[in-house]
């Protein structure tokens, strides 16, 4: 059988922090199958970039104040190659990354990324949690919705519930708060904002996102939506938020500063959480309602071993983190 590629998208602007959290997935999500016979892993290329990733946001943390601007924003599109292994059976998982700028200024090349989003069955929104808790008054809300482009993934979203629905496939929308360790106290925090910060991500912010994808999929069976926000650092601590205007350009822009916590050890949280919603997907398409790719996946994972197929099952059955809601669609 040719070769099966499950493909995940990721879908937000410059400094969302994509590339911070395909880094930081990797790494807990190892840790999070320790004791399991499922590995997860990332070769060549792929692994040495994330080394590298990892590396700089590291790297940041070494001086008592953490530098937000740490990791280069990404140059091209990269295919982060990742693989959830049973011994030697592998079920091979891409990941598309890319510079957010193509998002944010409508570039052609948002195109060759439109095409993977239309392709994926899960869609990953990442959020800059920082953006959406520190802007308050009309105009800070106004530039946090533009700085969010928040328009663009309303355009995007809907172009992926549409192929889901063209293709009878099922799918999963993930938004996921980055930036968000001041607000929760379960990883080392002072204060719990959780409550707000899923009001303000859900219920304010990213709702006419829901709703388009509510409406472009009405009747469609399979669509999902889940809130899993991610410490991919986990241990600084926001100190100020500015809005500022950046020099010819008339629309604010959120200028953060951070204290580094204790000794600065990384401590990711809720990546593990993001490979539970992947299983989850793969699973769904045993029960036999979905007909396109997925079930051709499911028939590649019986064939390809048994003990890869159970090792995503279960995987799929565990309980998700405390952080983790699902969202009505
Ligand atoms: N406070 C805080 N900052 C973070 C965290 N994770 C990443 N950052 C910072 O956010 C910045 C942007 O993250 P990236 O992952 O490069 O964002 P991106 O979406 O890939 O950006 P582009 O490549 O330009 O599209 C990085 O330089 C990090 O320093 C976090 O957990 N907390
Ligand atoms: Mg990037």
């Amino acid at each position: 059988m040719s070769k099966i590629i499950y493909k995940i998208a990721l879908l937000g602007p410059s400094r969302c922090g994509k590339t911070s959290l395909i880094s930081a997935a990797l790494a807990e999500a190892q840790q999070f199958l320790m004791r399991t016979p499922a590995s997860f892993t990332a070769t060549g290329p792929t692994l040495k970039r994330i080394q590298a990733n990892n590396q700089a946001l590291a790297g940041a943390l070494a001086a008592d104040s953490f530098h937000s601007g740490a990791l280069f924003g990404t140059e091209a599109s990269v295919h982060y190659k990742l693989s959830l292994s049973v011994g030697k059976s592998t079920l091979p998982i891409e990941i598309l990354d890319y510079p957010g700028r193509w998002l944010t200024d409508n570039e052609p090349e948002f195109d060759t990324v439109r095409k993977w989003i239309g392709e994926s069955n899960i869609l990953i929104v990442p959020v800059d949690a920082v953006v959406v808790m520190e802007s308050s008054g009309s105009a800070q809300t106004a530039a946090a919705k533009h700085r969010l482009n928040i328009a663009a993934i309303e355009d995007a979203a809907t172009h992926w519930a549409r192929e889901r629905v063209l293709s009878k496939s099922p799918g999963k929308v993930l938004f996921v708060p980055i930036k968000c360790e001041s607000y929760f106290s379960d990883n080392g925090g002072r204060r719990n904002q959780s409550n707000l910060l899923f009001q303000r991500v859900i219920s304010t912010h990213y709702k006419s996102v829901i709703d388009k994808v509510r409406k472009e999929s009405e009747g469609h069976q399979g669509i999902s939506a889940f809130y899993i926000p991610v410490d991919t650092m986990g241990c600084v601590e926001l100190v100020s938020a500015d809005w500022k205007n950046p020099p010819a350009e008339d629309i604010l822009e959120c200028s953060a500063t951070y204290r580094v916590r204790g000794v600065g050890e990384r401590r990711v949280l809720g990546a593990g959480d993001l490979l539970v919603a992947i299983a989850k997907m793969i699973a769904q398409s045993e029960k036999g309602a979905d007909r396109g790719y997925l079930s051709v996946l499911w028939r590649y994972l019986k064939g390809e071993d048994k003990a890869l197929m159970e090792a995503i099952k279960s995987l799929g059955e565990r309980p998700w983190g405390s952080r983790v809601s699902e969202v009505v669609i």
